[in-house]
């Protein structure tokens, strides 16, 4: 179930007045929801540079843990990494900073670490957003459009006002490229319903101020390891189709990790390559989690779904099961055998 939407959420102000408020900043400190993907840290880096360009001072902070690309995309912007699960300092007094911008969620619980400081500041900061749900009480100056594909797209208006150009296709390539980088990350590099002619245009214009689009793809995208296709490999080996074919099963076990070298993270994305298969409405990856003895065993289930008519909900399959999530992505553990927890996921998505 979508959490509701609470009250007061949405935009207090416009571009415009998003461009006034941020142009008088000095020192401004820039943050994002943790374990930033490539529109958190594109949004933050597009601000920080826009800032800068104006001679202001300015810095991102992150809450970790950051993918290995980070850095290549950073590079010279001052950056900060804070430790997940531990309450970090905030900058410090106003002598320091007088602006703090927070971009690509206005959601707490996905800023636990930084609420301590944030919290009692939430009137004089700025938030550009576009999700559907947040806490208002994050930034009393919001700037929040969910028909914006990425967060950068929200903000592409925002940097070239700051700038004082007329649109994308004239921003300097460092501000250009991390608005791409929102952009095509958080559309799947524009294959999602999110994605608009307003989108495509954005796209066009910042290719026209000179991103490097296949740079870009490179360093995201094209970053795995040997171990990761090895563990591919035993996780197709072991598909499986239930249900007239409508569901798919992976299963991986200790020792696929322990001989292919692979760690927990190079799952991801098993079980959606499995969704091309035209008949799967649903697509699981079962696996024993590194806490699993034989005396107690646990499992982990990752499971995607296709969306349209006959659409599994994902997060209602797993909710029977302990876990949850969203419609169309959702994560379970079972205190159970493989054997056992896929007799149970079978069992609801019947
Ligand atoms: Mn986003």
């Amino acid at each position: 179930m979508a959490p509701t939407t609470e009250q007061g959420w949405g935009s207090t102000t416009d571009v415009r007045g998003v461009v006034s408020r941020l142009s008088a900043a000095r020192r401004a400190v820039v943050v994002t929801h943790g374990k930033p993907d490539g529109d958190a840290v594109g949004s933050t880096l597009a601000v920080a540079r826009a800032l800068a360009l104006r001679g202001a001072w300015a810095e991102v902070w992150f809450i970790g843990p950051v993918a290995p690309w980070v850095g290549e995309l950073v590079g010279r912007t001052p950056a900060k990494v804070f430790e997940a699960g531990r309450p970090a300092q905030g900058p410090g007094s106003t002598d320091d900073y007088d602006t703090l911008v927070c971009v690509d969620t206005g959601t707490w619980s996905q800023l636990a670490e930084f609420k301590g400081w944030m919290g009692p500041i939430a009137a004089r900061a700025v938030l550009i957003d576009h999700h559907l749900h947040g806490n208002p009480d994050v930034a009393a100056v919001r700037l929040v459009d969910p028909s914006c594909a990425s967060c950068t797209q929200a903000l592409a208006p925002v940097v070239c006002g700051l700038l004082g150009l007329p649109g994308a296709a004239e921003l300097p390539v460092e501000v250009a490229e991390p608005l791409y980088l929102g952009l095509a990350t958080d559309t799947g590099w524009f294959r999602y319903s999110s994605v608009t002619p307003a989108t495509m245009r954005l796209a066009g214009d910042l290719l026209g101020a000179g991103v490097d689009h296949t740079r870009l793809y490179r360093v995201i995208e094209q970053q795995d390891q040997p171990a990761r296709w090895k563990l591919l490999g035993r996780a197709l080996s072991s598909l499986e189709l239930h249900h007239g074919g409508r569901v798919a099963v992976q299963t991986l076990r200790l020792t696929d990790f322990a001989q292919t070298g692979a760690d927990r993270n190079d799952t991801t994305g098993f079980a959606d390559m499995v969704l091309a298969i035209a008949s799967v409405q649903a697509s699981a990856v079962i696996s024993e989690s590194d806490q699993s003895t034989p005396a107690a065993p646990l499992c982990k289930i990752s499971l995607r779904t296709k969306p349209g008519p006959g659409a599994i909900d994902a997060n209602m399959a797993l909710g029977t099961l302990g876990g949850g999530g969203h419609a169309r992505a959702a994560g379970a553990k079972v205190n159970a055998t493989i054997e056992e927890t896929r007799r149970r996921l079978l069992e609801v998505l019947k």
